[in-house]
């Protein structure tokens, strides 16, 4: 890169960080931060792999259901709710939210307290009634962009404490209707992954102690994109069903509630104005950055490394043929001790005659004298 150019992008990448820092500059001080995870997470309903995460707890203090706004519960409930019929809870709940994501996902754990398990609602998938079992509620405006009622891109997300789902997403027709409090529809067939992890048993006199809900939300799943610095609002909400149905004396066609509350200490849920915003703040780590970006060129090493691999094998199996055909060392070996055979025979031949020459003389001279052995050899 030349160094102009060099420096334009370098002055684009500053002036880019200091609108993404100026931007969330912006938010209010109050905005939920919710952290990016390095660590993958399992939906396994432990909670042991989750490390960075945003956390908060609240609990059921509520003396009445408290709704947003001049209305009572009877205006936004359709003909035959029993607002009479609603009992303060036999246990007050106590809840712990945690909330991060990744660019695939949004995970959400959820660790309800609650004495009473109570769950009568069941058999059916994407079944509306979940909401009078105990469960929890995920509501997420995805654009930031509702005004007083949901839109088509806020969803609402109920999980019981049986692990029964339903989703409702803002309806475009509905909300042409003004008598429609929350314009939303059910049936949105999306995949949302989680796991229950309880300590109890369902629908008895029995004391409980808790029901933990850990869950994915991918944003392709709900139209996102994930960056940091996106902003969305969400609400996190808990629905404590105590009693039996019979305990209450209403049917499961009657239409009734149970008794919901939400962080911001709301019992009537699905009104955009009142959810909290929250940024998705972190990125990836370097190593995760690398690991990504090369995870499928390992392939390519890895064909690299073999080629070179081979290259050597076969030079190597061809330096080995080729002392193959050099002479034996046997052969080498016989050549060379004939050698210096010939030249030990010789100097010894020389050396013996030498001698044998000394001792003939000596013999001659001394022929009258008793020659020993010893004196030869002197
Ligand atoms: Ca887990
Ligand atoms: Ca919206
Ligand atoms: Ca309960």
């Amino acid at each position: 890169m030349q160094t102009g150019a060099k420096a334009f992008f370098f002055t684009f990448l500053l002036f880019a960080q200091c609108m993404l820092s100026f931007a969330q500059g912006k938010l209010q001080p109050d905005t939920i931060r919710i952290p990016y995870t390095n660590s993958p997470i399992e939906i396994d309903g432990k909670l042991g792999d989750w490390s960075n995460y945003f956390i908060t707890t609240f609990s059921d203090t509520s003396k009445q259901i408290y709704t947003t706004g001049n209305y009572s519960l009877c205006d936004v409930y359709p003909e035959g709710f029993c607002e009479d019929k609603i009992k303060v809870p036999l246990s007050r709940n106590n809840v712990a939210a945690m909330l991060c994501w990744d660019e695939n996902a949004l995970y959400i754990a959820m660790y309800v307290i609650d004495k009473h398990l109570v769950a009568e609602f069941s058999g059916t998938d994407d079944n509306p009634n979940i909401y009078l079992n105990d469960a929890i509620e995920f509501y997420i405006d995805t654009k930031n962009d509702s005004k007083e009622r949901m839109d088509v891109n806020d969803y609402q997300i109920i999980i019981d404490a049986l692990n029964q789902h339903c989703v409702f997403k803002g309806n475009l027709r509905q909300m042409e209707y003004d008598s429609m409090f929350v314009p939303k529809e059910r049936g949105q067939n999306m995949l949302i992954q989680s796991v229950i992890n309880y300590q109890g048993t369902f629908n008895d006199n029995h004391p409980d102690d808790y029901y933990l809900v850990e869950m994915k939300i991918p944003f392709a799943a709900i139209g996102m994109l994930p960056q940091e610095g996106m902003v969305v609002r969400i609400d996190i909400c808990n629905d404590d069903a105590d009693f039996l149905l019979s305990e209450l004396g209403v049917k499961s066609e009657d239409m009734y509630i149970t008794w919901p509350f939400n962080w911001s200490g709301i019992g009537d849920f699905g009104f955009p104005k009142t959810w909290k915003t929250a940024v998705l703040v972190g990125h990836p780590s370097l190593y995760k950055q690398v690991s990504e970006k090369f995870k499928y060129q390992w392939l390519y090493f890895l064909g690299i490394f073999i080629l070179i691999v081979a290259v050597v094998l076969f030079f190597v199996i061809r330096h080995n043929q080729k002392l193959r055909k050099m002479p034996k060392q046997e052969v080498l070996k016989k050549y060379v001790i004939v050698t210096s055979d010939e030249q030990s025979s010789d100097s010894s031949s020389n050396t013996n005659n030498g001698l044998v020459a000394k001792a003939t003389d000596y013999i001659v001279k001394n022929i009258s004298d008793k020659i020993t052995p010893a004196d030869i050899a002197e």
